[in-house]
């Protein structure tokens, strides 16, 4: 198995300055956006020089090791992109962002190095950075380009080589255990997760007696990318706990298609259409199928019945895993009523789909949601800052459950009520002791959220079709408009009402009522366009309302060329 590479300081100012002359920054304002840098994989060299430094930085700062992954995720082969990790596994807080995007877009040199010594300290410890990358043709130069400067700045390089971005995530949290909660064993490499998550996913299914579905392989499509060894490798160590077990059929694996190119899940979830599968005929027919994106944080599920594919999106998987939580929460209180209680709750974004709102409210009461604004780091934020029990994801398959200390104390308190016990309480106490190994607590990570949902199904004895009759989906229309200045939209903190132009959500009401449904409008944070999301009762009314909200956009905010118009 593989196993990290260490690779100690170069100190080198002269290398240092020769990387980055040799590469200075183009022209265009780069920008660490919601997912890091990302950008044409032809201009990328620059910011990774310079993402070896800000690491470097922050590691300091920091006093402890933090992570960089190189990837482009659900994007083309063309693309490339990196981000930063903080000490805690989660993603660089909004003041390192800055010091990115000031970092990577200072021309002089001197400037540069003058910023690298403000932050030098008379501490002599050594800055440590964890480094992963893709299996984008481009992504091993890239990433050397940033082991090469943070050496020559005085970093301890870690590299996991080829691993997925939540792997990465992982090995940051793992290396830092005053991060890791107790409950978690630390497993900070490669081997570390897989076996952390085969085991935990044994424990899980070992609390039910009742009979497993051990004949349909899932089927997983890793989006021709790095999910693909990885995924195999899980079910290498699951095997190796219970040989009996349900097999996973892995397929799309690099090289065989296009990443991400009609695969994986952003292609199924935008789409609405099965994944071509590039190296196998797989009889789609009777699976339950699961489609990674390219760096394998996202994930989700479908199958296909009757020629008509049903989609268990980023909602019903966290629909799902609350409808489970509450469940053994509520087993465990009936046993142990002394226990304190802890806030179980989600966080979806505006964009999720009202039926799955609706179905969270039946489950978790209304004060167990919480919209967010879109983008991962705010939806991890709020799960974390409003619940105990606190399980995000957005609908395109991003999410996870973060668990915190009211809810390891609780779990300590009901160890100490029911040990010994035979009882409903104690089975519920070893589900919910053995979910924080199991789920990643630094990112959303589609290896554990597919273990995770296919124990649940198992323990529920649930088919695919069970679990995607809990609700039906709302007809949903998206649509982007163009517009002169997209920066003159402002919304509410959630994105659920648009502030200004204040005519804009004045009109929105009114088109709303007219058909019973909900729209909103927000500009987007990755793309220079007005996107616009409406819901209906029917396919033709969100339609209606979609075309409707699209020219009120186009009519109050400068709109250019055509409003869509959806029939
Ligand atoms: C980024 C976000 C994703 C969000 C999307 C919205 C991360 C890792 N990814 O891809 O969560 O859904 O942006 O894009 O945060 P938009 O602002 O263009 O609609
Ligand atoms: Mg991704």
């Amino acid at each position: 198995m593989h196993l990290p590479t260490k690779l100690p300081p170069e100190v080198s100012p002269e290398k240092l300055l020769q990387l980055l002359q040799e590469h200075p920054p183009g022209d265009t304002f780069l920008n660490y956006g919601t997912a890091g840098f990302r950008y044409d994989a032809a201009i990328l060299s620059p910011i990774m020089v310079r993402v070896g430094i800000v690491a470097t930085l922050r590691s300091w700062q920091k006093q402890a090791p933090v992570g960089v992954m190189v990837t482009a995720s659900h994007n083309d082969e063309s693309y490339n992109g990196v981000k930063i990790a903080d000490p805690d596994g989660g993603m660089m807080t909004s003041d390192g962002e800055t010091l990115a995007v000031e970092m990577a877009n200072e021309r002089d040199i001197q400037r540069l190095l003058q910023k690298i010594e403000q932050f030098k300290t008379k501490s002599d410890f050594v800055p440590i950075i964890h480094v992963g990358r893709d299996t984008r043709t481009h992504s091993p130069a890239l990433c050397d380009l940033v082991v090469q400067t943070a050496r020559a700045m005085g970093s301890a390089i870690i590299d996991h080589g080829i691993i997925t971005t939540p792997m990465l995530h992982h090995a940051v949290l793992h290396g830092n255990r005053e991060y890791l909660p107790l409950l978690i064993p630390p497993r900070p490499d490669v081997t570390g997760y897989f076996s952390l998550l085969a085991q935990s996913y044994h424990a899980l299914l070992a609390t039910s007696h009742t009979a497993r579905d051990r004949r349909a392989p899932l089927v997983v499509d890793a989006a021709c990318g790095v999910g693909y060894a990885h995924a195999q490798t899980l079910h290498q160590a699951i095997q190796d706990l219970d040989p009996t077990h349900r097999p996973l059929l892995v397929l799309n694996a690099p090289g065989t298609g296009p990443l991400n190119e009609k695969c994986g899940s952003e292609h199924v979830q935008k789409a609405l259409q099965p994944p071509t599968f590039y190296d196998a005929t797989a009889d789609l027919s009777t699976q339950y199928c699961a489609s990674l994106d390219g760096d394998a944080d996202r994930i989700v599920f479908f199958n296909v019945r009757d020629d008509q594919m049903r989609l268990q999106d980023g909602d019903k998987i966290a629909c799902l895993l609350c409808r489970f939580l509450q469940a053994e929460y509520q087993a465990l209180q009936a046993d142990a009523p002394s226990l304190p209680p802890i806030r179980l709750g989600v966080v979806q974004t505006a964009y999720a789909n009202g039926a799955s709102t609706h179905y969270l409210e039946q489950v978790l009461g209304p004060e167990g949601i919480v919209i967010a604004k879109t983008g991962v780091k705010y939806v991890h934020h709020a799960a974390a800052e409003h619940f105990d029990v606190g399980v995000y994801f957005e609908a395109n398959g991003h999410g996870t459950v973060l668990f915190g200390p009211a809810f390891y104390e609780c779990m300590a308190q009901a160890d100490t009520v029911l040990r010994g016990k035979r009882c409903r309480g104690s089975v519920a106490l070893q589900r919910l002791s053995v979910l924080p190994a199991l789920v990643n607590q630094a990112v959303g990570d589609a290896l554990s959220d597919l273990l995770l949902v296919d124990a649940i199904l198992q323990i529920q004895g649930w088919s695919p079709p069970d679990w995607d009759a809990i609700y039906t989906d709302l007809p949903s229309r998206q649509a982007k408009v163009l517009v002169k200045d997209r920066n003159i939209i402002q919304t509410n903190e959630n994105e659920t009402k648009c502030l200004s132009p204040v005519q804009v959500q004045e009109e929105l009401e009114i088109a709303m009522a007219e058909v019973k449904g909900r729209a909103f409008i927000r500009p987007s944070g990755t793309e220079d366009v007005v996107r616009v999301y409406a819901e209906a009762p029917t396919r033709a009314l969100a339609n209606q309302l979609a075309t409707k909200a699209a020219e009120i956009v186009f009519r109050l905010c400068d709109g250019i060329g055509e409003a869509p118009v959806f029939g």
